[in-house]
C-alpha cells in the first residue's frame, strides 16, 4: 500500500487550490440552480469495479510487451488493486476471471480481499480458450458448439465459476462467449442460438437466487463472419427467453463503429434488462482503450441515459453493474485504472448536474438546439473539484496518479517482482 503520510502531505500541498476550485464551482453551480454539496455526497457515493485481468500490462494478437513489476497471480493482482481503491476511493469491487484467477482457497481469498477493503463484483468465465489439459478443445465453440460433450464442458465450467463466486461473496456471473463462424456456410445461425439458449438455460439455472447471469454481446472477434451473441438484440432476445436472472451487459468497445450506444442503454432499461457494464474506449474495433480516452462525450450520454433516463413503464428494478474492462498496452496498468475510474465518475457527475427541466422543455417545444444545449451545458463544466473533493473526503488523493508517481510503488513492485520477458502475444 501507499504511506498514508504520503497522501496526507499530497493533499496538504493542493488543499487551499482545491477549497478556492471547489467554492468557484460550488457558486457556478448554484446560479443554475445546482447544490454542489448534493452532487459531491453522490459522487461520493458513486462506484465502479476494476478487472483482475486489466492491473497486468495487456496485449495484443501481435505482441504483449510487460512493464515493470507485473502481478504474478491473483494476490498481487488484488494488492494492486488495493492501491488504486486507496488512492481512488470509488473502486471497492473486484471483478475475477476465472481460471486466470484460480486458487485452491476461495474462502482464503475472500478474506484476502477483505483484509484489503475489496469485495468480488460479477465472475467471468473463460470457454474462449483452451486450457492445458482440457479434455475437449473449444476451437468451434463452446456453449453452442454442434457437439454436446463439448457444450456440457463449457456449461459445466460455468457452473464451476458461480460456485466460485460464491464463496468469493459474488453475486453474478459474467458469460462472454467468441462462439460463432468465419466463413458464410459455416454455421447454421438459428441452430447455434437454439444451443445457445439450451446451454444457458442450465446455467441460469444453477445459479442461486438473487444471482445474476450478464449475457455480454459482441460484434465480431474473435469471430470474423459471424457471432452467436453479436448483438443487443441477440442479448436481449436471450435474457427474455432465459428468464430474471438472466440480464444483458453492455461493453462499450462491442459493438460498431457510430453505434448508438447510449439509445442501446435506453431500450434495455425499458425491458428491465439492463444488467451492467464493461467500460472501456475504442475509435475502431475492441479496442480496450481507457474509459474517455477516444470519446468522453459518448461516455458522458451513457450516463446521461443512467441517470435522467427514467421512462414511463420502464421494468427497471434494480441499478446496473459497473465495471471497467479494458486492455492496457502502453500505459502503466494501475494509472490507467486509476485515470479510467476518474473519467468514469466524471461522466457520472456530469450527467447529475444537467438540467433535466430545461431539456425536457426543449425537448417538448422541439427546440433542439436548446436541448443539446442544456446537455453540453453539463458536459462542458469542469467537475474535477468535485471529484477531487469526493476523494479527499473518502481519505483518498486529490491527484491520484500524481501521488502514485511520487510514492514510487511501481519502482518498489519492480524490485519485488521478477521482470516478465516480453513476446507472448494475446489479452493477458
Ligand atoms: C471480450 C471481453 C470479455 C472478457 C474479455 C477479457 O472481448 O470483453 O468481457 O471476458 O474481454
Ligand atoms: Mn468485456
Amino acid at each position: 500500500m501507499i504511506d498514508a503520510g504520503l497522501i496526507a502531505d499530497h493533499n496538504a500541498a493542493r488543499a487551499d487550490a482545491l477549497v478556492e476550485d471547489y467554492a468557484a464551482l460550488g457558486r457556478q453551480l448554484a446560479r443554475r440552480g445546482v447544490e454542489i454539496e448534493t452532487i459531491t455526497a453522490q459522487a461520493q457515493a458513486f462506484s465502479v469495479a476494476v478487472p483482475t485481468w486489466g492491473v497486468g500490462t495487456g496485449g495484443t494478437r501481435f505482441a504483449r510487451f510487460p512493464g515493470p513489476g507485473e502481478p504474478r497471480d491473483i494476490h498481487d493482482k488484488l494488492a494492486d488493486c488495493a492501491v488504486i481503491q486507496q488512492l481512488c476511493r470509488i473502486i471497492p469491487r473486484v471483478s475475477p476471471h476465472f481460471p486466470w484467477d484460480a486458487v485452491g482457497d476461495y474462502a482464503g481469498l475472500r478474506a484476502e480481499a477483505l483484509a484489503l477493503g475489496l469485495s468480488f463484483d460479477a465472475v467471468n468465465s473463460n470457454t474462449f480458450q483452451d486450457q492445458p489439459g482440457q479434455a475437449l478443445s473449444y476451437k468451434f465453440g463452446s456453449l453452442t458448439h454442434t457437439d454436446a460433450a463439448v457444450r456440457a464442458q463449457a456449461v459445466a465450467h460455468n457452473i464451476d465459476c458461480i460456485r466460485i463466486g460464491q464463496a468469493l461473496g459474488a453475486s453474478a456471473l459474467t458469460v462472454w462467449i467468441a462462439d460463432g463462424s468465419n466463413f458464410p456456410g459455416q454455421s447454421d445461425l438459428g441452430a447455434a442460438f437454439d444451443r445457445y439458449l439450451d446451454s444457458m438455460a442450465q446455467i441460469v439455472a444453477a445459479a442461486p437466487d438473487g444471482w445474476r447471469v450478464f449475457i455480454e454481446h459482441k460484434l465480431y472477434e474473435p469471430a470474423f463472419y459471424s457471432t452467436v451473441i453479436a448483438d443487443w438484440g441477440s442479448s436481449l432476445m436471450a435474457a427474455q427467453a432465459l428468464g430474471p436472472k438472466a440480464r444483458c451487459l453492455v461493453d462499450l468497445g462491442h459493438h460498431a463503429p457510430g453505434a448508438n450506444i447510449e439509445q442501446i442503454v435506453a431500450r434495455l432499461r425499458r425491458a428491465g434488462k439492463l444488467g451492467g457494464f464493461h467500460f472501456n474506449d475504442s475509435k475502431y474495433g475492441d479496442d480496450d482503450l481507457d474509459a474517455g480516452a477516444i470519446d468522453p462525450f459518448r461516455l458522458f450520454l451513457v450516463f446521461n441515459e443512467l441517470v435522467g433516463g427514467a421512462q414511463d413503464g420502464a421494468q427497471e428494478d434494480e441499478a446496473p453493474a459497473l465495471m471497467i474492462d479494458q486492455s492496457h498496452n502502453v500505459t502503466d496498468p494501475v494509472e490507467s485504472l486509476i485515470a479510467s475510474a476518474g473519467e468514469i465518475a466524471r461522466a457520472h457527475v456530469q450527467a447529475l448536474i444537467v438540467d433535466r427541466e430545461a431539456l425536457a422543455a426543449a425537448q417538448q417545444a422541439n427546440d433542439a438546439l436548446a436541448a443539446h444545449a442544456a446537455l453540453k451545458a453539463a458536459f462542458v463544466t469542469d467537475v474535477a473539484p468535485i471529484l477531487a473533493e469526493a476523494r479527499r473526503r473518502a481519505g483518498g488523493a486529490i491527484d491520484p496518479v500524481a501521488a502514485l508517481r511520487a510514492s514510487g510503488w511501481r519502482a518498489e513492485m519492480a524490485r519485488q517482482r521478477p521482470a516478465v520477458a516480453a513476446g507472448s502475444a494475446g489479452i493477458v
